[in-house]
C-alpha cells in the first residue's frame, strides 16, 4: 500500500527546465555583460548534469571567455545562479510557468484520502518555494510533510541520498512509497534506493529508456499512452490516484520501457 507519494520538481510538477530554468539562465548572463546564451537544444546537453552551479561550470569549460581559474569560475557561476534565481522567480511571478497537466488534481486527491506528500529534488530550496507559491499559493509548502532538495544532500541525482533522506525523515521503507519522475538521473536516484517510481516524460525527456519502473506515460492529465494501461478505474480522463495505487500493487511487474 502506498502511504506517502514523492515529489521531484522539474520537469514533473512543471515544465521548469524548458520555461523557467534555461530562459532564466539566459536572463542572468545578459544581465552580467556576457555573450553567452543556451539553445534549447544544448540546454538538453548541460542537463546530463543535476544542479544549476555544477552546469554553469560545465559549460565555462566550453567558453573562450570564460574566467581561467577555478576559484574564479565558481565566483561567477555563484553569481549567476544567483541572478539565475532571481530570474526565475519573476518569470514564475509574470504566470510564465504553470504546473503540469494533472499534477493538482492528483495533489488535490492525495490530501483528501489522505496520503502524505514530500518532494524529493535536488533543486535550490528557493526554487521549490517559489514554484509552489506561485502556482499553487502561499500555504502550498505546508502540504509537504517532506521537503528534500539540493541544499541538503552532499551529491545529487542520480545519487539516491535525496530519497534515503526523504524516507528516514517520514519513517518509511521504500515499498511504501512511490516516486514521480521525469528524467534518467531522477528514476536512476528512486531506484538506488528501492523506491517504485512512475514516470511522466518530460519535454527534455521524451524517449529516454527508463529501468525498473512500474509505469510510463505522456503525463498525469491523460489516461492514453500509458504502460502499462491505467486500470484504477473511475471516470476521470486524468490519472488518478487509484492508477498509482494500482500500477504500485502489480510492481513485481516492474518492467523496461524504451
Ligand atoms: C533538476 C535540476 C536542477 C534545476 C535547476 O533537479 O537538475 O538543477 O535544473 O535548479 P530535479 P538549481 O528534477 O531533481 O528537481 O539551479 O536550483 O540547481
Ligand atoms: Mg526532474
Amino acid at each position: 500500500m502506498i502511504e506517502a507519494l514523492l515529489w521531484d520538481v522539474d520537469g514533473t510538477l512543471a515544465e521548469t527546465e524548458r520555461d523557467g530554468h534555461r530562459l532564466a539562465f539566459n536572463d542572468a548572463f545578459a544581465a552580467m555583460g556576457l555573450g553567452w546564451r543556451w539553445s534549447e537544444a544544448r540546454y538538453g546537453e548541460l542537463l546530463r548534469v543535476t544542479g544549476g552551479r555544477e552546469r554553469l561550470l560545465l559549460d565555462m569549460a566550453t567558453q573562450p571567455d570564460a574566467p581561467g581559474t577555478q576559484g574564479e569560475r565558481e565566483a561567477l557561476a555563484r553569481e549567476l545562479h544567483r541572478r539565475k534565481n532571481m530570474a526565475y522567480e519573476a518569470r514564475l511571478a509574470a504566470g510564465a510557468i504553470t504546473l503540469r497537466p494533472g499534477v493538482a488534481e492528483l495533489l488535490d486527491e492525495a490530501l483528501v484520502r489522505p496520503l502524505r506528500l514530500a518532494i524529493v529534488t535536488t533543486t535550490s530550496r528557493a526554487n521549490v518555494q517559489a514554484l509552489l507559491r506561485h502556482t499553487r499559493g502561499a500555504a502550498a509548502l505546508a502540504s509537504f510533510e517532506v521537503v528534500v532538495c539540493g541544499e541538503d544532500v552532499a551529491a545529487k541525482k542520480p545519487d539516491p541520498e535525496a530519497y534515503l533522506l526523504a524516507l528516514a525523515q517520514l519513517g518509511l521503507s521504500p515499498l511504501a512509497t512511490l516516486a514521480l519522475e521525469d528524467s534518467p538521473a531522477g528514476v536512476a536516484a528512486a531506484r538506488a534506493a528501492d523506491v517504485p517510481v512512475v514516470v511522466t516524460r518530460s519535454a527534455y525527456f521524451p524517449d529516454d529508456t527508463v529501468e525498473a519502473v512500474v509505469a510510463v506515460g505522456p503525463g498525469l492529465h491523460t489516461r492514453q499512452g500509458w504502460r502499462p494501461v491505467p486500470e484504477g478505474g473511475g471516470t476521470a480522463q486524468r490519472v488518478t490516484l487509484d492508477d498509482l495505487i494500482e500500477w504500485h500493487a502489480r510492481m513485481d511487474l516492474v518492467s523496461q520501457f524504451g
